[in-house]
């Protein structure tokens, strides 16, 4: 569609400030269209921006409010139609008049509002926070999710052994000492920079290329051990390493092996700073079960030679080693392993809390990631209390659904799923998300009420009863920040709101009047009463330490603010290793656990009580399968505007292109650019095959974020035309302990496509 010459808010005008989750940016009107560019400062932009100016007025926006016509005309309830069924547009006031009946009737412990999803970067249109807030202030509360996708298994398993995931994963070695200091980077999964160039609240300066190319200028050796060779950027000159997929574990042990039988180990850090090693080392050299965990041990489990485990073993110590362990790893059946493993290795090469050197957990997988924090606190709306106490972890929501009142196992507690009767999602996309969609379908099914607040008609918002359209960041003002870029932003509005769409926060307060509650929900503020608000925090925080802030509107007229930032201090890591009698960390023993009391004391067979090779279940067994890996998408995030041009420009035939090996292309007949389908028990999607011999053999490699389109919605396992990788993946939690995603991997066949090509519909508003 384009947009047709709509002028911005004061016509042409000059470039704003605005910002994203892929960058701060800048946006202004030539010639009738948006045109974006990034910041000044940034010395690597990302070209995920230019997703925004045909996104705008695409055909995918959601024009007005939608009723789905079964729900409408039949009432609420368990509806199998949902996912195929018509929409009928209503006004607004006629579909918040039906929703403020509906959430009247409904008690709060009956509402899931986990809502898991990474909305906008702004801090006050941030639509989860949005909901939770409304939901909490209306209501009373909501049945909640704990944890993440990213990083299921490390939010439950760091704490245990080392300390908070942030710290960990946010206040560590920054890019800065890996410039300066380190000598070898062990990079499990890799540091890939589609990965870094995106952060939650925005990042104004994309600095890992650079800090990569000067360490490696100095000398720094990268070793990338993974099943893709680009996962480290050529500026790295890294050594590939290609592994197995969900098989890093076995190598971390024979590694840590090789090092232990060489007595190379670092017997003072380990005596000194951890807990637990002799009884991990009874079952590192096998004094147990007559198995030593010895390079020929792993080789025929991950896939690399013998000779080549013994010659790495042999090569870390004694040099300022940084392990890095991406958030991948942890995707996947039992995460748990690897995670707390590499922590390990760290140990036992005694580098840990040393400049550049030890264990930084998913370094690069995001842009929060090997920097300072800011000395001041970022805006972020507040929530309210929730009074409803159950909650999931997030990826189980379809256990939810389909199984209310069956008990499971989460971190040592024994749980039971609660009975929902209307799920409410603001800022995220489970059809995108979540794993095992035709199960998912299944799920959503089950319940009375499915409310969406969605900009484009995601196949989240077509399944939905209730979709309400929204603004797309672009349509607001806002606030963007993040604790570890020092920039905050004034987010100015660029264009007016397409069509009827609203903010999240004018359809919650509209929601909030309708049911009695306006003055707690707004506190009596509008929408720039509230930047306003969430500024003068930042600014009272500024002037208590003893720094110069302006007031808002020099704020806002000026576009930025430069926050002050902490030094790099090395983290609770540094702290520990000086004195760690006086800087004890977060966990029982004040050390780092190589063995876990409290974590053998829960009984876990998928946990046990220190890191362990345990044989993954989900392994090839037909004829000639692949492993697929399901990683992040690099032309957008997740499958946020995968309308958008530069996302569109990275598809083949219409579809998300997958990689694979020459030679096993060439064993299926399938030719470069050729339609594969992908398939196994779960289901099917299309794909185009791109051939690489950067993928390794055995490995299918298909990103996530190819919005889910069903050839025949009717179908129980429909194919996916587009190819949305969680038609295939498993929907099992890592293990008893964390219950985390585990859409990483899984196993595929794969062949040529012959039939007629079906037409890519997953951008077409649904039929009215
Ligand atoms: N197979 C597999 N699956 C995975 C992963 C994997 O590695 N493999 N990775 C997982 C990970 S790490 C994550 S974090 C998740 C991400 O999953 P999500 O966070 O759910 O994915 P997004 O596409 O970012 O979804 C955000 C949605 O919010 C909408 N949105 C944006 N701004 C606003 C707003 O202001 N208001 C409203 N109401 N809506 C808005 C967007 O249109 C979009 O549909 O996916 C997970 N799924
Ligand atoms: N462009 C872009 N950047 C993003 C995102 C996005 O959607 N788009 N999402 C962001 C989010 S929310 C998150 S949580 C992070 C996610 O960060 P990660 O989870 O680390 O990112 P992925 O790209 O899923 O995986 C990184 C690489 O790990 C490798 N890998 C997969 N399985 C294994 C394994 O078993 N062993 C080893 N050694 N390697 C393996 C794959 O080759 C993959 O490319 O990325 C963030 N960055
Ligand atoms: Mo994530």
């Amino acid at each position: 569609m384009g947009d047709r010459g709509m002028p911005g808010p004061d016509g042409a005008g000059d470039f704003r400030p605005h910002s994203s989750h892929w960058g701060v940016f800048e946006g202004a009107w030539r010639d009738g269209a948006l045109q974006v560019r990034p910041h000044p400062a940034d010395p690597d932009p990302n070209r995920i921006l230019q997703n925004f100016p045909a996104a705008l007025r695409h055909r995918a926006r959601i024009a007005q409010p939608m009723v789905r016509r079964g729900w409408l005309e039949d009432g609420p309830g368990a509806d199998a139609r949902r996912g195929r069924d018509e929409f009928v547009p209503v006004s607004w006031d006629r579909a918040l008049g039906l929703l403020a009946e509906e959430l009247a009737r409904t008690p709060p412990e009956r509402i899931f509002g986990g809502s898991y999803g990474w909305s906008s970067a702004g801090r006050f249109h941030h639509a989860q926070s949005q909901v939770h807030r409304f939901l909490n202030m209306a209501l009373g509360g909501y049945v909640r999710s704990v944890n993440s996708y990213s990083a299921g298994a490390s939010n439950v398993i760091l704490p245990h052994v080392v300390g908070p995931m942030e710290a960990m994963s946010r206040r560590n070695v920054t890019w800065d000492a890996v410039a300066e200091h380190s000598e070898i980077v062990l990079a499990f999964g890799g540091m890939a920079l589609k990965n870094s160039m995106v952060a939650g609240g925005g990042v104004s300066r994309h600095i890992e290329r650079g800090c990569m190319r000067a360490a490696a200028e100095r000398g720094c050796e990268f070793l990338l051990v993974g099943p893709l060779r680009d996962d480290c950027p050529a500026e790295a000159r890294a050594e590939w390493l290609p592994i197995i997929p969900n098989t890093d574990t076995a190598l971390m042990l024979a590694l840590m092996h090789g090092i232990v039988a060489a007595g190379k180990h670092d017997r003072g850090f380990l005596d000194r700073c951890t807990t637990g090693w002799p009884a991990f080392e009874d079952y590192l050299l096998g004094r147990r079960d007559g198995q030593p965990k010895d390079a020929a041990w792993a080789a025929p489990l991950c896939g690399i030679p013998a000779e080549r485990i013994a010659a790495l073993a042999a090569r870390l110590p004694g040099k300022r080693v940084l392990v890095t362990v991406a958030h991948s790893l942890q995707r996947a059946e039992f995460g748990e392993q690897p995670v707390w493993a590499g922590l390990a290795l760290a140990c036992v090469l005694g580098q840990v809390g040393l400049p550049g050197g030890g264990y930084h957990y998913a370094l690069g997988a995001l842009g929060h990631t090997g920097r300072r924090s800011n000395l001041v606190s970022t805006a972020a709306l507040p929530q309210g209390r929730n009074r409803v106490g159950a909650f999931i972890p997030v990826a189980r929501i379809s256990d939810m659904l389909l199984n209310p009142g069956a008990e499971y196992d989460y971190n040592g507690q024994r749980l039971a799923y609660p009975e929902v009767d209307l799920v409410y999602w603001a800022g995220g996309n489970p059809f995108h998300h979540h794993q095992d969609l035709n199960r998912l379908r299944d799920a959503f099914r089950r319940v009375r009420t499915l409310v969406v607040h969605e900009q484009a008609w995601t196949a989240t918002a077509r399944h939905a009863d209730i979709v309400l359209p929204v603004t797309l960041t672009l349509e607001r003002e806002d606030i963007g920040s993040s604790q570890t870029d020092p920039l905050m932003v004034a987010m100015h509005k660029l264009a007016e709101p397409f069509a009827e769409a609203r903010d999240d926060y004018a359809i919650f307060t509209d929601l909030a009047a309708r049911l009695g509650k306006e003055d707690a929900f707004t506190e009596g503020r509008g929408a720039r009463d509230w930047l306003r608000n969430l500024y003068d925090r930042t600014a009272l925080d500024l002037r208590d330490k003893g720094f110069d802030a302006p007031d808002f509107d020099a704020f806002w007229q000026a576009g930025y603010l430069e926050l002050p930032q902490a030094p790099d201090d090395g983290g609770m890591l540094r702290a520990f290793r000086e004195d760690p009698e006086g800087a004890p960390l977060p966990t029982p023993s004040g050390r780092i656990e190589i063995f876990s009391a409290t974590i053998a004391g829960f009984g876990y067979a998928d946990c046990p009580g220190h890191p362990a090779w345990i044989a993954p279940r989900d392994v090839p067994e037909d004829a000639a399968p692949l492993r697929l890996v399901a990683n992040q998408p690099a032309t957008r995030l997740h499958s946020q505007l995968d309308f958008g041009g530069h996302s569109q420009d990275s598809k083949r035939r219409g579809r998300e292109v997958a990689w694979l090996h020459p030679a096993d292309a060439a064993a299926r007949g399938i030719a470069d650019g050729d339609v594969i389908r992908l398939f196994n028990a779960r289901g099917a999607c299309l794909a185009a095959a791109e051939l690489s011999d950067g993928v390794m053999p055995g490995v299918v490699n298909l990103p996530t974020g190819a919005w889910y389109d069903p050839e025949d919605a009717a179908e129980d396992k429909p194919l996916c035309v587009h190819g949305n990788p969680n038609v295939l993946t498993r929907d099992v939690g890592t293990s008893r302990l964390a219950q985390g995603c585990t859409g990483q991997l899984t196993t595929v066949q794969v062949e040529r496509f012959t039939g007629n090509l079906p037409p890519i519909r997953a951008f077409d508003p649904p039929g009215a």
